[in-house]
């Protein structure tokens, strides 16, 4: 597809940040097509006929990151194929799309090769927050989310790889300037004001 066509941002954060929930009020908001890894992840496992689907289980459950070609197939797909049949609002309309590409890149290897080979994004969404709030949201969540890395096993082996091999990927962004920082330890609503503050002035 081409590149200059679509604005896409990136929406990095902790596990639990609340990148999920804050990218579902942009899509009301702001007519984004919102694209979750992590979600494409789980949907290609779950799929009847999957190559992937014991190699993507046994890498959420140990909260490491699935190999990039997997992960950018799945999100090159699904990009194609918004581009065909785009969502019924004014800004994709208007001939012009933009994705929220929640959860990735979260590995050096990965923010190389989707910048080189699929499209540079405008800027990064980063949601932060302390690890001991992360834990309760997530806590909280796994008694009904049915995820299964939402156990405590498994979320500080997700904890320890968004430090290591994560959190880089972030500084990488924020040395081109890229990075607008947003404190998640608020209420939904307020982080979500602000949120739309930068929005509003990034995007006109
Ligand atoms: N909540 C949210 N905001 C709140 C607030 N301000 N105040 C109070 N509560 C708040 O929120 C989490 C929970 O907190 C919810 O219950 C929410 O109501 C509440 P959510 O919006 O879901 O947070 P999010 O940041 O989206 O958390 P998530 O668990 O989805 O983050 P992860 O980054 O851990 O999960 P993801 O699905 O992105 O990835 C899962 C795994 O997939 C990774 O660990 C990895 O193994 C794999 N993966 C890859 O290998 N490669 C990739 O590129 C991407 C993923
Ligand atoms: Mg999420």
């Amino acid at each position: 597809f081409d590149p200059k066509k679509v604005k896409v941002i990136f929406v990095l954060g902790g596990p639990g940040a609340g990148k999920g929930t804050q990218c579902e009020r942009l899509v009301a908001d702001y007519g984004f097509k919102h694209l979750s890894a992590g979600d494409l992840l789980r949907e290609e496992r779950n799929r009847p006929g999957s190559t992937y689907g014991e190699l993507i289980t046994e890498y959420i459950k140990e909260g490491k990151i699935v190999p990039q070609e997997v992960t950018i197939k799945l999100l090159e797909n699904a990009m194609s194929s918004t581009l065909a049949s785009p969502p019924s609002n004014e800004v994709w309309s208007n001939g012009q799309g933009r994705f929220l590409i929640d959860g990735f890149p979260r590995k050096m290897d990965q923010a190389f090769k989707f910048d080189a080979s699929v499209v540079k994004s405008s800027f990064v969404l980063f949601f932060a927050t302390t690890e001991a709030i992360l834990l309760e949201r997530l806590l909280e969540r796994g008694k009904t989310s049915g995820r299964d890395d939402d156990n405590k096993e498994s979320i500080v082996k997700r904890f320890r790889t968004f430090e290591e091999t994560s959190m880089p990927v972030v500084d990488y962004y924020r040395k081109s300037g890229k990075v607008v920082e947003i404190d998640s330890s608020p209420a939904i609503d307020v982080v979500y004001e602000k949120v739309k503050v930068e929005m509003d002035q990034r995007l006109g």
